[in-house]
């Protein structure tokens, strides 16, 4: 397993840096191919992901070929992860890992991309309702790992270890500040503020991070 994944990214959308936090925690070799956004929609790059969005990777080691972050998720941790560093094996753990990663793909990925658009790209502009909407499903989501790790006592979502799952929160969840201006989550929700903390500061984040703010500066 030499050579390099190719990881089709565009620099800022949150997406494709989920899978290069675990490109990175794995010490996986990788190279960034950017997509333009006006050619994700069309050939080559539909060839490698038919729905037309950014993340996809191709893995010469294998030569496998896959597009939508949460399975290019779990092939890495199939594929890379052999001491287990970010999965369990042991049942309901291994399968608990799963249903956190459904609830960033389902929920915490489209409702935080929905705030998004209606607050900064959708062009009309009388958008309270839809706003409002969007902007209580945020605070409901971060309500609910708030209560788990609470419930729990535990330092991530399943137990006390950081699985993929955890780290599949925290690109999106960089935003709350700009999503939900004036929300002082650190009080409100002091388990979730906790965990977020905990998470970005691992190295693997940080360099994701550092390597999104360079590529979103020019
Ligand atoms: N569910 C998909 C969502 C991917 C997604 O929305 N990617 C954005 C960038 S973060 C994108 O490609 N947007 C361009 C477009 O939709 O045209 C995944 O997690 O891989």
């Amino acid at each position: 397993m030499t050579k390099s994944i190719i990881l089709y990214s565009h620099p800022s959308g949150p997406n494709p840096w989920k899978v290069a936090i675990i490109l990175e925690e794995l010490a996986i070799l990788y190279e960034t191919s950017w997509v333009a956004k006006e050619d994700v929609k069309k050939e080559p790059f539909v060839l490698k992901n038919p729905n037309g969005r950014v993340p996809a990777i191709e893995d010469p080691n294998t030569g496998v070929t896959l597009f939508e972050s949460g399975a290019i998720i779990q092939y890495l941790i199939d594929t890379y992860d052999k001491t287990n560093k970010l999965a369990y094996t042991n049942i309901p753990e291994k399968y608990l890992t799963v249903s956190w990663l459904h609830v960033q793909m389902s929920g915490q990925g489209p409702y935080f991309g929905q705030a998004a658009w209606f607050q900064w790209s959708h062009p009309e502009k009388d958008l309270t309702s839809a706003i409002d909407r969007y902007t209580n499903e945020i605070k409901r989501l971060v309500g609910v790992i708030d209560r788990h790790l609470k419930d729990t006592g535990a330092q991530y979502l399943v137990g006390n270890k950081c699985t993929y799952a955890d780290l599949a929160f925290v690109m999106w969840d960089q935003l709350i500040p700009q999503l939900v201006s004036g929300w002082d989550f650190k009080t409100e929700v002091p388990y979730f503020a906790a965990w977020n903390d905990r998470i970005v500061a691992r190295p693997a984040v940080q360099k994701v991070l550092a390597d999104k703010a360079k590529a979103t500066s020019h």
